[in-house]
């Protein structure tokens, strides 16, 4: 398999050397895609040099900062573009560690799934050094999800998943605007429409110790509300889905008589 693990950058500086040489070294044989929003602090300078240095790092750099969902369509787009069978993604501050990554990529094998979640609402998952303020967000935002969407997995709004390469393809990337982190269920719910099979494994999620987190209110509405107006869709598309064979039933009876 070749794999491609994208991580996104913003302002990390202080913590895309480490993400690297661990990723490197947990998976030896995947390639790395940094995606750089042209950070004013020279992430994208710091991922060049790693990139002269080591083959298997690349890097995409983009005119400016444009939200996480768009770094990782480009992402996606580049990958695809190339000769990759799966594409993993992962934030650079520490928060998903590589040392995951080999049972998450043999998850993906052995099940044939064509999404693998790196999931902490999973019995074996875990959050270390959260408040309980960001406990509640998460753990209250994926009970809002799987309400409103139906979706079948516990951790729809997690960042550390591996993807299968073709699932990729067969999505309609250019229609994909959420920005923040609803960009993670975005993807979710559309693989799942799409009837892909998703599968959650385990991991450990670490709060980043340096750095700065994008997350903001702004990010925390978008995702309200995007998730609302997709779980209206859902529902109407379900009640007309299920009208339809009756009237179908109904043409067919007035057919016949
Ligand atoms: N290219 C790009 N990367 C981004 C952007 N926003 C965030 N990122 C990266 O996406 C990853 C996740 O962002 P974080 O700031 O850690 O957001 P978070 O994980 O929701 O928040 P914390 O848990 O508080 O760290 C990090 O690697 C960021 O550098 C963006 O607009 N463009
Ligand atoms: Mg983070």
């Amino acid at each position: 398999m070749n794999v491609l693990v994208i991580i996104p950058t913003y302002q990390e500086r202080e913590t895309l050397g480490e993400a690297v040489e661990r990723t490197r070294s947990a998976v030896p044989g995947a390639h790395l895609l940094v995606v750089d929003d042209a950070s004013p602090d020279g992430t994208g300078d710091l991922a060049d040099d790693l990139a002269a240095q080591d083959a298997h790092v690349h890097v995409l750099h983009r005119a400016g900062k444009d939200g996480l969902g768009r770094a990782y369509v480009a992402g996606f787009r580049w990958a695809l573009e190339r000769d990759y069978d799966v594409v993993v993604e992962m934030d650079a501050d520490g928060s998903h560690q590589p040392k995951h990554l080999p049972a998450l990529l043999a998850a993906l094998e052995e099940t044939g799934a064509d999404l693998v979640l790196g999931s902490r609402w999973v019995p074996g998952g875990e959050v270390v050094n959260w408040p309980a303020s960001r406990l509640m967000l998460s753990r209250g935002g994926n009970a809002y999800t799987r309400l409103a969407l139906g979706l079948p997995v516990l951790d729809a709004t997690g960042g550390y998943r591996v993807y299968r390469a073709a699932a990729l393809a067969r999505l309609p990337l250019e229609q994909i605007h959420s920005h923040g982190y609803c960009f993670q269920v975005d993807m979710t719910r559309r693989i799942h429409a799409g009837g892909g099979l998703i599968v959650e494994r385990p991991i450990t999620f670490v709060e980043r110790r340096l750095g700065e987190s994008k997350m903001s209110r702004a990010i925390v509405l978008e995702a309200l509300w995007r998730v609302t107006a997709w779980g209206v869709a859902y529902r109407l598309s379900r009640l007309l889905g299920r009208a339809r064979p009756r009237s179908q039933q109904a043409a067919d009876e007035a057919g016949h008589g």
